[in-house]
């Protein structure tokens, strides 16, 4: 069916809006393979997917500035320094499953490890936009909106979200036209989009038309309401605006992409393989494997990181008995964290931030 370019054997949890991973295999790539290919990244999506007019469509930057702007895609081209950024983006709710095997979390797509991509990115720094537009003393925050509404939100809305001006000034953050040297696909923000490398993708807002200066952070429902960490007890009625814990920072995560879970592969040696990502300014420093459930562990061999940005793809190869086997993966990364075991103690209303330790159950048959 190839729904919005994408390859047939994507795992698509909803058409409407359009909300898709890809099957873990399409994740692995070859060793040291770090970009996602346009046909195989996720796709997260509040609302239907704008069709913009390149032509007419102008960027507005307002807000707590001197001097507000309204850009055309030209005139970002021509007027500021073209740079690159390979980012992964993984949405927050990366590995819900493991999570909804704890408690059901209602409402929320049940997304895989495949929740998760990366690709190179081109654009311009949104900072060098906005000391074109020169911030006001007290600006603290940078709100970007999109042009897609989301049905969702309370009440419905435009999509958007902010992020504190000490991230926005970083010269990672890019605005962004194109993807792995492609324009930018329409279903991943065409014709610009935010890039924020290291924060949730929640907030590398797509189709975008605004960049609001502002001292305080975004109005919009997906920074006050969702997309925040709540006390495993809030109950429905009492996770109003303002509540939670607003996530940004993307945590270290891991997680397995062969054997997929559930298969029934021979007995004998496997390669298992997965992915980590350090958090924010870290990198991956060991994985390890284990073939009994986690009583007893293998280091994997872990990529060099292909950028500050960039996940790190690992392989090991275990010798996997007959019978029930249970893979799980840890990882740690530069700053000695390392991966919490239980899902249990990490539920939340939302499930977002699943980074427990990614378990994969196979029967293995004669070998
Ligand atoms: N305008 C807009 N931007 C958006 C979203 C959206 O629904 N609308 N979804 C966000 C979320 S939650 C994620 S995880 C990423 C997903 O980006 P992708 O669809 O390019 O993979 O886009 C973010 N930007
Ligand atoms: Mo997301």
């Amino acid at each position: 069916m190839n729904l919005w370019g994408k390859r047939n054997d994507m795992v698509v949890h909803e058409r409407e809006p359009f909300n898709a991973e890809p099957p873990p295999a399409a994740l692995t790539g070859g060793p040291a393979v770090a970009l996602t290919s346009l046909d195989a990244f996720f796709s997260r999506n509040h609302g239907p997917i704008p069709d913009l007019d390149p032509a007419a469509w102008r960027l507005e930057v307002d807000g707590t500035v001197t001097r507000p702007l309204s850009l055309s895609l030209e005139e970002l081209r021509t007027r500021f320094e073209e740079t690159e950024v390979v980012a992964t983006l993984q949405c927050a709710g990366n590995r819900r499953t493991g999570l909804t095997g704890v408690r059901p979390v209602p409402g929320e797509t049940p997304w895989g490890p495949g929740a998760i991509s990366t690709a190179r990115f081109r654009g311009v720094r949104l900072a060098d936009v906005l000391a074109r537009a020169g911030p006001a003393p007290g600006t603290a925050h940078l709100a970007f909106t999109g042009a897609d509404v989301a049905p969702g939100a309370r009440p419905p809305q435009p999509y958007g979200g902010s992020v504190p001006l000490e991230k926005a000034l970083g010269p990672e953050v890019l605005l962004a036209w194109a993807m792995n040297d492609a324009p930018l696909p329409r279903v991943h923000g065409a014709p610009l989009r935010a890039v924020v490398p290291g924060w949730i993708g929640a907030r590398s807002v797509k189709w975008l038309r605004r960049v609001t200066a502002r001292t305080t952070p975004s109005d919009a429902y997906f920074q006050t309401t969702a997309y925040r960490l709540l006390p495993a007890d809030a109950g429905p009625g009492r996770t109003g605006p303002g509540d939670g814990i607003p996530l940004g920072p993307s945590p270290l995560n891991c997680a397995v992409l062969s054997p997929v879970d559930g298969s029934r592969p021979p007995a004998g040696p496997a390669q298992v393989t997965g992915y980590a990502l350090g958090g924010e300014h870290r990198t991956v420093a060991r994985v390890e494997v284990s073939a009994d459930g986690g009583r007893t562990w293998r280091p994997a061999d872990v990529d060099e990181p292909a950028g500050p940005w960039v996940w790190q793809h690992w392989r090991t190869v275990l010798d996997l008995p007959r019978g029930e086997v249970e893979i799980v993966a840890r990882a740690w990364d530069s700053a000695g964290t390392t991966t919490p075991e239980s899902p249990a103690a990490l539920w939340n209303p939302r499930g977002y931030a699943n980074t427990s330790w990614p378990r994969v159950r196979l029967c293995c048959g004669p070998g």
